[in-house]
């Protein structure tokens, strides 16, 4: 069969013994910081702030002037990443606007060249992250809607003042050189793209498209180094050269957010992006955040079903992450140092159901119920018989009956969370 591969010249992907153990280091990671932040912060409408208010590539051409985060403190945020109980941060290095948040000598149009601020805040970031021992993933869009040779543009990109037609290969070349430096200068752990559905719903649309030659590009990141990371937010089965699988705004598999025809799970590690408000990069307008208790019921339910948690931060023009927003993490970081052993290091369990997920690790399952109104909880349970079911907070044993494979336990008041409320469970 192999012979039969390469006769037909089609590519496979073997990761390095290097990626698999990042790859373990990935899925123990379980929390991660996602960062939307560039020119169009300045604007406070979101990081699609050029299509949605049709901004002609003349005129956003402007804006990165006004980029001038005085207040931006790498460290700070780091630190505010890890006090969160963040393990790695994912920041745009590049999103659909096509302006460059490093120093890219591919084009000039780029935070360092192009801003009054003038420095690298990806560098700043790169040093401040090896200080505090976070890793470092860089957001990358394939869509462009500045380069002049990305085209036809789909449902996005129309009316910006760039022509229908140009020489794509000019943009493929451009695309992999700046994320060749990316991969050559910078210390990460690996690519999170963004932009290919651009043109793939142009494909299903069977209209005429463009191909991004993905294994090409994910040649040339694994040939600078194989123990690099890639996932791409294409809402498609993995395809040959990645190393982990998302799902935007969703669990996976679950399919509620609408994007996909239902992207399967593959056997790749998997991450769950979300907002905190309705809005990735900085929105003056939204104010409309999540609750402490939503967020970490997100976190929870990643983690039962075997995925990492990307929560997504705008910051300020001025460099500063939203107030609201800190807060949220901090709490967040405080409720981890509590029970970060039934999150960190585990992987998806065996039970799940409306009210709850379970988590595992070595023997230990643990059960999060995450309905703080029920008095009992029965469920589905053909497995080996119980050895120990403990709650988690007090390590006291836990009422339970165990009969027709129906595990019932009893949730009594003083025990109740409102979060979440965590059981141990040993198995014989
Ligand atoms: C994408 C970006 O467009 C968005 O700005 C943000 O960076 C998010 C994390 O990723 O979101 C998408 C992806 C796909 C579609 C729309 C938004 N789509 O298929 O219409």
């Amino acid at each position: 069969f192999l012979n039969l591969y390469v006769a037909l010249g089609q590519t496979d992907y073997t990761p390095s013994k290097e990626n698999l153990e990042n790859r373990a280091w990935f899925q123990d990671a379980k929390f991660g910081l996602f960062i939307h932040w560039g020119v169009y912060s300045t604007l406070g409408d979101g990081e699609w702030v050029m299509n949605t208010q049709k901004i002609k590539t003349d005129r956003y051409e402007l804006l990165p002037d006004f980029f001038n985060p005085q207040q931006f403190d790498a460290e700070a945020w780091v630190k505010l990443a890890k006090a969160a109980g963040m393990k790695y941060i994912t920041i745009t290095t590049k999103h659909h606007d096509g302006f460059a948040m490093y120093d890219s000598k591919v084009s000039d149009y780029n935070i360092v060249d192009d801003t009054p601020y003038g420095k690298d805040i990806f560098r700043m970031l790169e040093e401040a992250c090896k200080k505090e021992g976070i890793k470092l993933f860089a957001y990358y869009s394939q869509l462009d809607w500045h380069h002049p040779d990305y085209y036809p543009r789909g449902k996005t990109g129309q009316d910006l003042g760039r022509p229908e037609s140009g020489n794509w290969q000019d943009y493929i070349t451009y695309q992999n050189a700046q994320i060749k430096e990316l991969a050559e200068n910078y210390d990460i752990a690996g690519f999170w793209f963004d932009g290919y559905w651009d043109q793939n719903d142009l494909k299903k649309a069977g209209k005429p498209y463009q191909d991004f030659d993905l294994e090409a590009t994910y040649k040339i990141i694994h040939g600078v180094n194989s123990g690099l990371l890639i996932g791409n937010n294409h809402h498609l089965a993995p395809i040959a050269g990645e190393d982990f699988q998302m799902f935007e705004k969703d669990l996976p598999g679950k399919n509620t957010a609408g994007f996909s025809e239902g992207s399967q799970i593959g056997n790749l590690p998997l991450e769950t992006c979300e907002t905190i408000n309705h809005s990735w990069g900085f929105n003056l307008q939204d104010g409309n955040h999540k609750s402490f208790n939503e967020l970490i019921q997100y976190l929870v339910k990643a983690a039962g079903n075997n995925a990492n948690f990307l929560l997504n931060v705008g910051p300020m023009p001025n460099g500063k992450i939203q107030q609201e927003h800190q807060d949220l993490l901090l709490q967040m970081g405080s409720w981890l140092q509590e029970n970060g052993e039934s999150i960190y290091d585990t992987r998806g369990g065996m039970f799940q159901g409306t009210d709850y997920v379970s988590t595992e690790k070595d023997q230990t399952t643990y059960l999060h119920v995450l309905n703080s109104d029920l008095n009992t909880l029965s469920i589905p349970f053909a497995k080996k018989r119980v050895k120990t079911l403990s709650w988690f907070d007090d390590g006291k044993p836990v009422k339970y009956k165990l009969k027709k494979n129906i595990l019932t336990i009893y949730l009594d008041e003083a025990h109740r969370d409102a979060v979440d409320t965590i059981i141990k469970l040993t198995l014989k």
